[in-house]
């Protein structure tokens, strides 16, 4: 027997494979992610987490050094990061593959992670990243098997006769396609995800030029206890808002795309383009929406400030028959809603077809380029996202999704009350008790709070923004050492409480009066 040394890969060849099987990975997902859905790239995921993680000096710093440049900046600093890692892994791996396969496991569960927890996600998302560690490793696997047949000593192989494609070439062969496979994929994917970044950066641009006759005047001192108390604030941010929708893929559609097509029950049909909605009137206003699933106490709400073209003028201008019970809307998507339009030309009711939201064009996962916003009227009958198309018709014509379903026809946003205030185990003494109500279009006229079922203890309230917003409350009890329970009921414009009988969501709204139990110590 003879012991033969080793198999090793010569380490300019084995950074060389690293660099390549990481490349490939990279413009799979690219690839991939343009085909599926444009957020789910994970190099970009990972630059995006890396943005939100960054302590803001640093992202200050970024602004000020490379201005508009610092997201190609930050991605080029992620590739420099990446290669290193890929030079790293092919030279930890000159004799067995697996210290390569172990890095791009791990660089692709980072790209996943980063995936996952974006505000964009849903679940085909994750789609791109696991094609891109696949061809990764794949790659990985078969270009390390190639070079350490190419690196090993020739040996003659019975029944192949001599002079035929040397290893070297086929490896030579294989590296080249797959080096020139993942610049194309990368360029594949920028091309075919490309748009949505730069269609918003272009509204963006022009949102300053919009002719605004009504603006939402400034959220006034006295509205928001949210520092004081450490509560929800009043506006939420883009990043915070709630989300709800059916999309397993996000809409991409540039707004130099959209188009609304008005038809139906109307005076004559017509079709808008973004630059025809860009060119009307626009209203702004802060509005609070909800989601009909919200629990009693839940977080399916949330308040920002939208710009858009008043939706009644348009359908005025357009001409709505008699007898069009509904505004039928359809999303990108192929979501439906209807809405009353009863509701949507009410004088002050202000629904709009919105283009922006707390003074950016609509993020991608809240509907852009445009969305319906209808005040007072739970999402699923108003709130279409990415909206297409829009149909007045009658209620037995055509029946929307959730109310094909089982969900309610007519769905107005029920007076609430939630309890922000105390959580947990709070110190004995004066305890406050606080939180939110609502009551859109009308506004809240009161909230009572009692605790351990004592007498109703009538809150203070904030400033109201409008009828259209939530309202903070506020109030304080002397309170014991021991366990309490709080509960709280709002009151409405009309003098009317809100409904004491406990309900499920389905199938127009949650009810009950909320209740928290703490602890004073
Ligand atoms: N295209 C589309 N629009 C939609 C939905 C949807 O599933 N698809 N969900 C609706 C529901 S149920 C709610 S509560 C609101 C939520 O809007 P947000 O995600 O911007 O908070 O959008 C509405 N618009
Ligand atoms: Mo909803």
């Amino acid at each position: 027997m003879t012991t033969t040394a080793p198999t090793v890969i010569p380490r300019a060849l084995a950074a060389l494979l690293g660099v390549l099987s990481v490349g490939a990975a990279v413009g799979a997902g690219h690839l991939v992610a343009g085909l599926v859905s444009p957020a789910s790239s994970p190099y970009v995921a990972v630059g995006d987490v890396a943005i939100r993680l960054s302590p803001q000096p640093v992202v200050e710093f970024a602004k000020s050094a490379f201005g508009t440049s610092d997201k190609p900046v930050l991605l080029a600093g992620m590739a420099v990061v990446l290669v290193v890692a890929a030079v790293a892994a092919g030279l930890a791996s000159r004799r067995t593959p697996r210290a390569g396969v172990v890095t791009i496991v791990v660089l692709g569960v980072l790209g996943l992670a980063a995936v996952t927890v974006a505000p964009t996600f849903s679940p085909l998302d994750i789609v791109a990243p696991a094609v891109s560690v696949a061809a990764g490793v794949l790659v990985f696997r078969t270009l390390h098997e190639l070079a350490l047949a190419a690196a090993a000593p020739a040996r003659p192989v019975p029944g192949t006769p001599p002079g035929r494609v040397s290893r070297r070439h086929v490896l030579v062969g294989t590296s080249a396609a797959v080096g020139l496979g993942a610049l194309a994929a990368g360029a594949g994917g920028i091309a075919l995800s490309g748009g949505i970044e730069e269609s918003r950066a272009q509204v963006a641009a022009r949102l300053a030029g919009l002719d605004v006759v009504r603006r939402a005047p400034a959220v006034p001192p006295g509205v928001d206890w949210a520092a004081e108390l450490g509560t929800t604030p009043f506006l939420t941010s883009n990043r915070d808002f709630y989300r709800i929708d059916t999309a397993l893929r996000i809409p991409a559609q540039r707004a130099a795309d959209w188009s609304l097509r008005i038809h139906g029950m109307v005076g004559a049909e017509r079709t808008l383009r973004f630059d025809d909605l860009l060119a009307r009137p626009m209203i702004e206003k802060t509005v609070t929406l909800a989601c009909v699933s919200n629990e009693v106490g839940g977080s399916l709400i949330s308040t920002a400030t939208f710009v858009g073209v008043p939706l009644r003028d348009l359908l005025a201008e357009t001409g709505v028959a008699r007898g069009a019970e509904q505004i039928f809307t359809t999303s990108n998507d192929g979501w439906t809603a209807g809405t009353p339009t009863e509701v949507v030309m009410e004088a002050d009711r202000d629904a709009m077809l919105a283009i922006a939201m707390n003074g950016e064009p609509l993020p991608p996962e809240h509907g852009f380029p445009v969305r319906m916003v209808v005040p007072g009227l739970y999402g699923f009958v108003s709130a279409t996202k990415w909206i297409t198309d829009m149909e007045l018709t009658t209620f037995s014509a055509r029946q929307s999704y959730w109310l094909r379903n089982g969900w309610a026809q007519e769905a107005p946003i029920k007076t609430e009350a939630r309890i922000d205030l105390p959580r947990g185990t709070v110190p004995a003494g004066r305890v406050t008790v606080a939180g939110l109500a609502w009551s859109q279009p009308r506004g809240v006229s009161k909230v009572e709070v009692h605790v351990d079922g004592g007498p109703w203890q009538v809150a203070e309230l904030a400033t109201e923004v409008s009828g259209s917003t939530w309202r903070m409350w506020r109030t304080t009890f002397d309170l014991a050492a021991g366990s309490h329970t709080v509960q709280c009921r709002a009151t409405d414009a009309d003098g009317e409480t809100q409904v004491e009988r406990r309900a499920d969501p389905v199938p127009d709204g949650a009810t009950g009066w909320p209740a928290t139990i703490f602890t004073v110590r």
